[in-house]
């Protein structure tokens, strides 16, 4: 159980996705972020919790993308160990700022496509690109961001579609509100919304 080796500071997010909250590992007092989502059933190859995993396994090895630590499973609870993020949500920084320079918008939009070049070099989409689930990272002097929230995304398959019927309204494309199979260029039209925004 993973409350045996983390103690719970604080809660970081509430969701569609359930809980985020902030801890601390006991023996490494190293801190973390460790989301959690309950279950009715055990969990089975498909879950969409087990999707979430395997994208993020996938995601893991670059730094433009949030990382897996570890996973916790028991009878009724999923807990993702996650790396711990600490600069907020791109969407509250730009709402507080009274200057947003380009150059600050080419930055951000050219590390989310880095990103999201490895992620689908790996044939993950991720499905639910938006201001909200992009992260700031404080590493010195230059802001740099992360892409959370795998909780919508898919692996592709070449023999296989994979369809999807959520997101979010203002970002997603087209394929999904027709109910046509989703692909990276799924992600690419919330890229373009995204870069329109900022
Ligand atoms: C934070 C800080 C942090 C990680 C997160 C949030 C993660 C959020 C998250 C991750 C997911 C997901 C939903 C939310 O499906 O270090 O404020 O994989």
């Amino acid at each position: 159980m993973w409350r045996d080796f983390y103690d719970v500071e604080e809660e970081l997010g509430r969701g569609r996705f359930g809980v985020v909250v902030q801890c601390v590992e006991k023996a490494s007092r190293r801190r973390v972020a460790i989301k959690m989502i309950s279950r009715q059933k055990p969990c089975r190859e498909g879950d969409t919790s087990m999707r979430e995993i395997e994208a993020l396994q996938q995601a893991s090895g670059h730094p433009r993308l949030l990382q897996l630590i570890h996973v916790f499973h028991t009878e009724t609870e999923t807990a993702f160990v996650l790396e711990l993020i600490r600069g907020g949500e791109l969407f509250d920084y730009l709402g507080q700022k009274d200057t947003f320079t380009e150059d600050e918008a080419v930055t951000f939009t050219r590390q989310l496509l880095d990103g999201l070049a490895y992620l689908h070099s790996k044939k993950v989409v991720h499905l639910d690109l938006k201001p909200e689930n992009i992260l700031l990272v404080e590493e010195g002097s230059v802001a740099s961001i992360k892409v959370i929230d795998f909780g919508l995304a898919r692996i592709l398959k070449d023999n296989e579609d994979q369809y999807e019927a959520h997101g979010t309204v203002e970002f997603v494309a087209p394929e999904i509100v027709m109910r046509f199979p989703v692909s990276t260029a799924t992600d690419m039209w919330a890229v373009g919304v995204l870069t329109y925004v900022l």
